[in-house]
């Protein structure tokens, strides 16, 4: 359904069940409130049950976020929001997964984890808040900081050149990368829903078709327990990943600031 009709179509779910009450203690004037309420107007617009959605941070003023929307949600350890994100998806691929994170998060302490979820190939959608510091500890700079811009947390200039978030989600093979500006709502949800839609439009019947690549066909890929298929990683991976192999790869990197 295009955009604009999708988004006049009766709902069941209203907006505000995608909230909580728990307050938002973010700074006023904070890009991370415009990121919020993308996240939260995207997943309305798309009529996704709040309760087959999982939101998954790490640590920072970002990783509040799954605080702040009314789904399953953990907020775990600082860089590791992919992997605990992964394992979500494999455990239920019938799990809307969103995982989301600073800057700091995603591209200094959790870069090993960036990279490698981008040769995963899982359907999930990864945000990353970046605003260029290490928000909570007070602003110190973070990996995507511009050579010659200072904080106040820093006694001098950064010397180094900041990292291009894109070009590293390039290399890493992620295939649906967006970015986008954290006060530009309308099209911050127009990204999430988009990158939503990728695996769909991709494939009517998630699950199926799947290009496995080569080291992944192994005759140990179901293990039989008690009778019981008893799914490898490997098969778990096979159907939580996006149709179509490494050719149409992985979901989103939404890079959002
Ligand atoms: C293993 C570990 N190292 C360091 C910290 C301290 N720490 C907490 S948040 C943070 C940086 C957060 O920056 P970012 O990920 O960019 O998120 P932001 O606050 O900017 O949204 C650091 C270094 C920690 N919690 N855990
Ligand atoms: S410290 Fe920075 S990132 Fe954290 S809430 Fe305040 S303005 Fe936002
Ligand atoms: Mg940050």
């Amino acid at each position: 359904m295009p955009e604009a009709a999708a988004a006049a179509a009766p709902k069941k779910f209203v907006l505000q069940q995608y909230k909580t009450e728990v307050h938002v203690d973010w700074c006023p004037g904070c890009g991370d409130f415009g990121i919020l309420s993308s996240i939260q107007q995207a997943l309305y617009q798309l009529q996704i049950p709040p309760y087959k959605i999982a939101m998954i941070s790490g640590i920072g003023c970002s990783g509040k976020t799954p605080h702040y929307i009314d789904t399953y949600g953990l907020h775990t350890l600082h860089g590791r929001a992919l992997p605990v994100a992964t394992g979500a998806k494999l455990a239920n691929n019938q799990l809307t997964v969103v995982a989301v994170g600073g800057d700091g998060d995603g591209y200094g302490i959790g870069a090993g984890y960036f990279v490698n979820s981008g040769r995963r190939n899982v359907d999930m959608t990864y945000i990353v808040f970046n605003n260029g510091v290490y928000g909570l500890t007070k602003g110190q700079a973070s990996p995507t900081l511009a050579k010659g811009l200072k904080t106040k947390s820093m006694p001098e200039a950064s010397i180094q050149e900041g990292v291009n978030p894109i070009a590293l989600a390039l290399g890493a093979g992620y295939t649906w990368i967006g970015r986008g500006y954290a006060l530009d709502v309308k099209n911050l949800v127009s990204l999430v829903v988009r990158r939503r839609r990728h695996r769909s439009r991709a494939n009517p019947a998630p699950g199926s078709g799947l290009d496995v690549g080569p080291g992944r066909q192994r005759s140990d890929e179901h293990r039989r327990d008690g009778g019981k298929e008893n799914p490898s990683t490997t098969s778990l991976l096979r159907n939580a990943r996006q149709p179509g192999g490494r050719s149409l790869l992985l979901g989103p990197l939404a890079d959002l600031r």
